[in-house]
């Protein structure tokens, strides 16, 4: 039975990588931060599944990451813990460089030193790209060959710890890939994500549990947004290969912050104009104005392709917003 440690296990991503490795008949470390509350609502059904358990961990700990590191010796070790949240890396940036940069360096050394045969997979992200993006055949996209213009703290510590899986790779030898994922949601996903606020709001107003506006900023940015759970699949097939390498995963399709307002009011017959504010405090000093991504790698060498559709990921987030409700 192969053994995989996965931080941020809490998370959205986390939670359906447990689910999938346990489907594998992996024996799983979820590794979570201590918290004064309880913070296990996603992985609430694994809690006691006899090849599921959970140590505290905290990423910025480097002797918390020897001592895991050391003690489990991991065939497959999946880092998905981060200060994920692009706007809170504005009011946070040190703290977000912490997590998201040395604390990857942590771990990074951890396994050099303690466990060398450790597979790697850190989830590096299409807020790497920041403005930036090619052209061709009048397409914009981006793939792994595009240079990087990261445009907030979070994009920058993530580009840091993107680079050192790099040189680790080629200056020790060690089976580390990055994972480019482009933007991936869910019914789990995050409620200050800009489509789970939309969904979860939705299911609030058709239950009557709102009579208030939505508040929302940019409506222009575009991105390309696929379901964490076929996202999850990509992760795991990564570190299957016999190479370590990077691939971007993503839908090759963009759509702006309004079209997937306006679809997700319009999938319940209400109108997003009727409901929603735009509040100039929730702009960011800058931003990402376009993403779509180009698979065709991870297509050809992982096999990987997105399984769910624009609609259907809408759909899916607002009937459980709406049972939630
Ligand atoms: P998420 O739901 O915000 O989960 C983040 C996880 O990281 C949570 O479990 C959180 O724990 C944990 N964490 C935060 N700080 C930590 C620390 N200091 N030590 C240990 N764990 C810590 O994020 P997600 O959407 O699942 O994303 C997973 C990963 O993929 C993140 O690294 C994110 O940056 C990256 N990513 C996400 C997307 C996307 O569209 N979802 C795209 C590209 C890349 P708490 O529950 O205690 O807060
Ligand atoms: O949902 P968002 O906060 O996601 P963002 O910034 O693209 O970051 C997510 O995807 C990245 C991959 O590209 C991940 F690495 C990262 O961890 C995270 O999962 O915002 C999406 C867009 C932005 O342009 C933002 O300005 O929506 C716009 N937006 C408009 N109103 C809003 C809001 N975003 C949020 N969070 N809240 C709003 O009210």
């Amino acid at each position: 039975m192969k053994t995989a440690l996965i931080t941020g296990v809490t998370g959205q991503d986390g939670s359906y990588l447990a689910d999938l490795l346990l489907e594998k008949e992996y024996s799983i470390v979820g590794l979570h931060r201590r918290s004064s509350t309880n913070n296990f609502q996603r992985i609430q059904h694994l809690l006691d599944h006899p090849n599921f358990k959970l140590e505290e961990f905290d990423l910025t700990d480097p002797y918390g990451c020897n001592r895991i590191i050391g003690q489990y010796h991991p065939d497959e070790f999946y880092n998905l813990g981060a200060q994920s949240h692009v706007q809170t890396s504005f009011k946070q940036p040190t703290t977000t460089f912490e997590i998201n940069a040395v604390g990857v360096i942590n771990i990074l050394e951890s396994i050099r030193n303690l466990s060398p045969s450790t597979r790697f997979y850190q989830a590096s992200t299409s807020e790497m790209f920041g403005r930036n993006y090619v052209t061709k055949n009048g397409e914009k996209y981006q793939d792994e060959d595009t240079t990087m213009l990261p445009q907030s703290p979070y994009g920058v510590a993530k580009l840091a710890s993107h680079h050192m899986v790099q040189i680790y790779r080629s200056g020790y030898n060690m089976f580390a890939c990055s994972g480019i994922l482009f933007n991936h949601e869910s019914p789990r996903r995050g409620e200050n994500f800009v489509t789970r606020k939309i969904t979860k709001y939705i299911g609030q107003l058709i239950k009557g549990k709102t009579k208030e506006k939505l508040q929302l900023g940019n409506l222009d940015a575009h991105r390309d947004w696929g379901h964490a759970k076929d996202y999850v699949k990509a992760m795991w097939l990564m570190l299957q290969q016999s190479e370590p390498q990077d691939y971007v995963i993503a839908t090759g399709q963009t759509h702006s912050v309004e079209e997937f307002l306006d679809l997700a009011f319009k999938s319940v017959n209400l109108e997003a104009k009727n409901h929603v504010n735009i509040n100039s405090n929730l702009f960011r000093p800058a931003e990402v104005d376009y993403l779509k991504g180009d698979p065709t790698k991870a297509k050809k060498q992982l096999g990987w392709s997105n399984q769910t559709s624009f609609t259907a990921l809408i759909e899916d987030m607002i009937q459980s917003d709406i049972n939630n409700a």
